[in-house]
């Protein structure tokens, strides 16, 4: 009765209790000799998701579900509502007519426009148009609602830092007390102050004084788009990224946000990229194009592989440390958002670029 195994396996049983727990049973899956995430690629066909979200669209208002939202959940994650372990991913839907009530959280949000044109999103008292392709950003607190006084349904992909706010805590949220806030701007205002690389003279009370998040909340799309376009006549095409920018704080030259980092890039027709890894989770929503995402992760020697053919408002997700190549048939454009701000800021990014 004095075998290690067995007076390991008594001394495991007996400090239970005590909520004890040995660490050299766990050591290797706790520091890990590279990261092994639980999620895993995927990828969501808008073909499969937009019957279902026209469907959501049957069974529940905006106003009754808050955010009538389908979440895109890692199928290595189910029941986390989480699309990597730091976050969250959902397609948005409000039909024409509907009001998507105000409130607030300390979660960031953004959104990527995917269908549709001529709803809004109003924050911190001024609306702005969504457009097919523009990046809308939700700061941490600030009022929001969203409505639709269009004659078409409008779908976007909201990207939240939901599952790093839930593993710090730090999750609080406000209802405004009111369907809509009052809007205190005209449409625009905010781009004319921070849209044309120039920033107000006075001190904005209502700018982020810590600069962690743009004080520009609309992206357009054309402007982006107009960006890669000229990109690829005049610079080398990246082997790895195609023509790819990322958006900034105008104020600070750092990410639009605290947590989300986002991208947009250009596959020119043909591009057959090569393969890259990062420890940053990323999301594609493609708005332009066709092509194919190939990803791949050894396993213990094991490879597996998935081999995503995607076309326009498809969604795909590349979990941290995974090989991914891109390639196109046709000219291509993808948005991604990943949490690389928060790998940057705790100093534990790594990227590498394969052959
Ligand atoms: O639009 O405020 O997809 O609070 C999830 C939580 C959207 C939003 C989501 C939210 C929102």
């Amino acid at each position: 009765m004095n075998h290690p195994t067995e007076l390991r396996a008594r001394l495991y049983a007996d400090m239970d209790p005590a909520n004890l727990t040995p660490l050299w049973e766990s050591l290797h899956a706790l520091v890990p000799r590279q990261p092994r995430s639980p999620s895993v690629p995927a990828l969501w066909r808008y073909d499969e998701v937009r019957p279902f979200l026209m469907r959501a669209g049957e069974v529940i208002t905006a106003e009754e579900a808050i955010r009538r939202v389908l979440i895109l959940e890692n199928p290595g994650l189910r029941g986390q509502s989480a699309i990597t372990q730091s976050l969250y991913a959902g397609l948005q839907l409000i039909l024409p007519g509907e009001v998507a009530p105000s409130h607030r959280h300390t979660a960031t949000a953004l959104r990527f426009v995917v269908e549709g044109e001529g709803a809004f999103t109003a924050v911190n008292g001024e609306r702005t148009t969504m457009r097919p392709g523009d990046f809308i950003i939700t700061p941490s607190w600030t009022w929001h609602d969203h409505g639709n006084e269009s004659d078409q349904p409008v779908v976007w992909l909201d990207a939240l830092d939901i599952p790093t706010l839930r593993l710090l805590d730090a999750g609080f949220a406000e209802d405004y007390g009111a369907a809509q806030q009052p809007v205190l701007r005209s449409e625009g205002s905010n781009f004319a102050r921070f849209g044309s690389n120039m920033a107000p003279m006075a001190h904005d009370a209502e700018t982020d004084p810590h600069g962690a998040t743009s004080p520009l909340f609309c992206y357009p799309y054309a402007r982006s788009r107009e960006a890669l376009a000229r990109l690829r006549r005049d610079a080398p095409v990246d082997p790895w990224d195609g023509v790819k920018l990322r958006y900034v704080n105008p104020a600070t030259g750092g990410w639009p946000t605290p947590t989300l980092a986002t991208f947009l890039q250009l596959l020119p027709a043909g591009f057959e990229g090569k393969a890259w890894r990062q420890t940053d989770g990323a999301v594609f929503s493609v708005v332009e194009g066709r092509g194919r995402a190939v990803i791949e992760r050894d396993v213990d020697g094991q490879v597996h592989r998935s081999v995503f053919e995607f076309g326009p408002r498809d969604h795909f997700v590349v979990p941290s440390w995974h090989c991914c190549r891109l390639a196109a048939s046709e000219d291509t454009v993808l948005f991604s958002f990943s949490d690389r701000p928060i790998h940057s800021a705790l100093g534990v990014l790594r990227q590498e670029r394969l052959d």
